[in-house]
């Protein structure tokens, strides 16, 4: 009797696991499927099937020019052509209104989440900044970069254009 009894607790316990882990596992199955889904449907995506089209600096050929409040921020990178993984100058020219401190650059690419690459730039003096950094190989093999010039105090400016791999 007791025995019986106990076995059948057991059994109705053992049931009620399988279905929560039934329920689990669809629930699992579910988010995942809906974590893919917003990670390749999301707004980001119309960035990322066609970067080419978010490109606003022709830095291969020349330096690039954007107005922020009451500076101009122009970015050049050297040497050209603009190749990954080499070493690279990023230039930062100020005209008008000097920030508090020197600007810096977040290297990254439109739509895609990169690791962080910063690069820190010193003053040379006249709104001129300097430093060196690495724009890596995307594994995607998309080759649409983007430099946010971060001016501390006065805003950010991007800057999309093409690598080299
Ligand atoms: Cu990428």
């Amino acid at each position: 009797m007791l025995t019986s009894g106990v076995k059948k607790v057991i059994h109705r316990g053992r049931m009620s696991f399988l279905q929560t882990g039934e329920r689990l596992f669809g629930m699992l199955f579910f988010g995942m499927l809906f974590l893919s889904m917003v990670a390749h449907g999301g707004p980001v995506q119309g960035a990322e099937k066609d970067p080419s089209a978010l490109v606003n600096c022709n830095i291969q050929h020349t330096s690039c020019t954007q107005k922020l409040s009451d500076t101009q921020v122009v970015l050049d990178i050297t040497p050209k052509p603009v190749k990954a993984m080499t070493d690279l100058t990023f230039r930062i020219t100020l005209t008008g209104k000097h920030p508090e401190a020197a600007p810096y650059i977040d290297l990254g690419m439109p739509g895609m989440k990169m690791g962080p690459n910063r690069v820190p730039l010193k003053s040379l003096g006249n709104g001129v900044h300097e430093g060196t950094g690495i724009i890596v190989r995307c594994p995607s093999g998309k080759k649409v970069w983007k430099a946010t010039v971060i001016v501390p105090n006065m805003g950010t400016a991007e800057f999309i254009f093409d690598v080299i791999y």
